[in-house]
């Protein structure tokens, strides 16, 4: 530590013949609330990137990490906030470092008073658009719901929820609804699994008129089985397609 109390720590990288492969360089400031790492590569010590992490006055961490190519000149940014509790995250991205983002994605989490854990991502990128993703599972495990708006308009287009249930003979039915804001049939997928895990049953429902379009059934033998060729099967799976019905072993 040198006398004005700033930190600094070098590592070298070197090839068996003592070739300076990559230099790591991480100087702390006196007060600890600014951290820059810089990484320079070859024997030359070109500069390939550099790191400052710093903690601003309401506890916000700002990562801020800059690239460079092998002349020097920079060729990408990213810089990271995160919030002192954790609850708010900007990331920032400059693909060309020009000094303006391509993307933005700012993710955001809470909970509610049922104890749902939510998320929310929005996506900005450098067309003006956005996406947004929003997602809440309850803390039982037993329930979920993921929306998501494509074109950044504020209406959702797309939500799934997904109810998982353990019923009273040992099975655990999973049941995924996916319903959409605008034009496309709501469709829905109800699976099933035995409590010792070797049968399984998955209903799939392409329209919404609460009738199965698919049914596939997968039994799971516990032993090994081999066919005519001499390549094993190891189960049985039997499909129902509306008016078809085939074994397929
Ligand atoms: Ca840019
Ligand atoms: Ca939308």
């Amino acid at each position: 530590m040198s006398s004005d109390g700033i930190k600094t720590i070098a590592s070298e990288v070197r090839s068996g013949d003592a070739q300076l492969l990559q230099r790591s360089t991480t100087i702390t400031a006196a007060d600890q609330r600014s951290i820059t790492t810089e990484i320079e590569e070859g024997d030359a010590g070109n500069l390939i990137n550099r790191t400052v992490e710093t903690i601003e006055d309401d506890g916000t961490r700002k990562f801020e990490t800059h690239f460079y190519d092998e002349y020097g000149a920079e060729i990408y940014e990213r810089v990271v906030s995160e919030s002192v509790d954790g609850s708010r995250r900007e990331t920032w991205i400059d693909l060309d470092a020009n000094g303006s983002a391509e993307h933005i994605i700012v993710e955001e989490n809470w909970i509610d008073q049922l104890g749902t854990v939510w998320a929310t991502i929005d996506y900005n990128d450098k067309n003006g658009g956005i996406a947004e993703q929003k997602s809440g599972a309850h803390a039982s495990g037993l329930t979920e719901t993921v929306e998501i708006d494509w074109d950044g308009d504020g209406t959702f287009d797309a939500r799934t929820d997904t109810q998982t249930s353990y019923l009273s003979n040992g099975e655990i039915q999973t049941e995924t609804t996916t319903a959409y804001e605008a034009g496309a049939a709501d469709s829905g997928i109800v699976q099933i699994v035995s409590g010792d895990g070797l049968y399984m049953s998955t209903e799939v429902s392409f329209d919404d008129d609460a009738s199965p379009d698919r049914i596939v059934r997968n039994n799971v033998s516990s032993g090994w089985r081999f066919d005519r060729s001499g390549e094993h099967v190891r189960g049985r799976r039997r499909t129902d397609l509306g008016d078809e019905d085939r074994n397929i072993r």
